[in-house]
């Protein structure tokens, strides 16, 4: 089977490389390094994506050549609506716990925000990035501000027979499945044991402010690490089941087709999108003089080392932004690109995880055997003319 891992050669390899370069690599407050400096020009990517032709369900994305902060503003931050996008009324809303509890809930925006107060900078990045022409600037990274979750399940008192927590939004739409038309609200839902994960929020604060109404105003739930899909915006009431839940955006949409081949024989595997995957992506190249500098970003997973390839020769080692450490925040980090020759290069990055995992090239069997958009962590390559 296939999977993106190194070979064992190869993890020797990094593994010395990264112990010598941890030193020299790493430093701290390199925040600097990634802004921009006066006097520095951004050179626009050649590439470029195609036209949204959904611009009703997503918005704002990212612009890369743009990206000059750790944390991405609100009015900056890409969206995401499926159905229809609810203005909720802080005053009357109400988030319901239902289902297998022995103590069903019915919570106000002042009920939660009277609970314990917790924060996580997480990098929320739409499984569909760069899985489509369109689609390469699903991702941002903020502060989120909430109350944990598990605590409020644990006092609803789940029950023996609950092995699944559903979320449901207040927007809603109409499926159509074997010709049965269902006016449905957006829903995801998790394992018992995911949800109990202590990390996730019940959020109402983004960057300090409260949510915005197309993040999810009043609450939304934050999952760090797991793909956008897993954070329910205009969170209205959450249930607990006794059985999977296998609604669109469980068991229909957002599920990954894969093919791969083992003893010579082809396995396909239909997987619903769940936690995030290892990934990065140059973001800008900049000049100031005859200076150039690669910049980006990598997360999805525990970044030990980014590398970055320029009109496919050596990998080169980036140097990661150690200023800010968050467990589930992208990593920024930068390469000195000295005295490119005039006219058009390739610039291509590749993270390494923690665990000596490399972020797939495009030709990797993990991606040429992916059938459907989502989950597309290969590896970014842009291209770039030096005047
Ligand atoms: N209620 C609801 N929640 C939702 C969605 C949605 O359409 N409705 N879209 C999901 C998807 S696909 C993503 S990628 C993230 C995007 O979050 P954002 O719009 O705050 O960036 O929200 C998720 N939560
Ligand atoms: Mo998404």
């Amino acid at each position: 089977m296939s999977t993106p891992y190194m070979s064992r050669r190869d993890v020797l390899l990094q593994g010395s490389l990264a112990v010598a370069g941890l030193a020299l690599l790493r430093m701290p407050g390199l925040a600097e390094a990634f802004s921009i400096q006066p006097g520095e020009d951004v050179l626009r990517w050649l590439d470029q994506p195609a036209p949204n032709p959904v611009p009703d369900v997503i918005g704002n994305q990212l612009q890369w050549e743009a990206l000059d902060n750790w944390i991405t503003p609100n009015d900056e931050f890409f969206t995401i609506a499926h159905y229809d996008k609810p203005v909720l009324d802080a005053a009357t809303w109400r988030l319901q716990i239902g289902g297998l509890v022995q103590q069903p809930m019915v919570l106000t925006l002042d009920d939660i925000k009277g609970r314990s107060r917790q924060e996580v900078t997480f990098t929320l990045e739409c499984s569909g990035n760069n899985g489509l022409p369109f689609f390469w600037g699903g991702i941002g990274n903020a502060n989120w501000a909430g109350t944990p979750l598990a605590p409020l399940l644990q006092q609803a008192g789940v029950l023996e027979q609950g092995i699944e927590v559903v979320f449901f939004g207040s927007d809603s739409g109409v499926e159509d499945v074997r010709d049965i038309k269902m006016p449905q609200h957006m829903a995801r839902s998790m394992a018992l044991a995911d949800a109990l994960d202590p990390h996730i929020l019940l959020c109402y604060e983004m960057n300090g402010e409260p949510l915005p109404q197309s993040h999810g105003f009043p609450l939304r739930l934050i999952a760090p690490g797991w793909y956008g899909i897993a954070n329910t915006k205009w969170l209205q009431r959450i249930e607990v089941f006794p059985t999977r839940y296998q609604n669109r955006f469980m068991a229909r949409d957002y599920v990954t087709i894969r093919e791969q081949v083992v003893d010579g024989q082809s396995v396909w595997t239909e997987t619903s999108v769940g936690r995030a995957r290892l990934k990065s992506a140059p973001a800008k190249v900049t000049r100031d003089g005859g200076r150039y500098r690669i910049v980006g970003a990598a997360w999805g997973a525990p970044i030990a080392q980014v590398q970055v390839q320029i009109d496919g020769g050596p990998w080169l080692p980036a140097t990661i932004d150690e200023g800010e450490d968050a467990e589930f925040a992208w990593k920024l980090w930068s390469l000195t690109w000295a005295n490119p020759v005039t006219g058009e290069h390739t610039i291509t990055s590749r993270a390494i995880d923690t665990e000596g995992r490399v972020q797939p090239a495009q030709d990797d069997p993990w991606i040429t055997g992916k059938h459907t958009y989502w989950e597309s962590n290969g590896q970014v390559t842009r291209r770039v003319r030096v005047a």
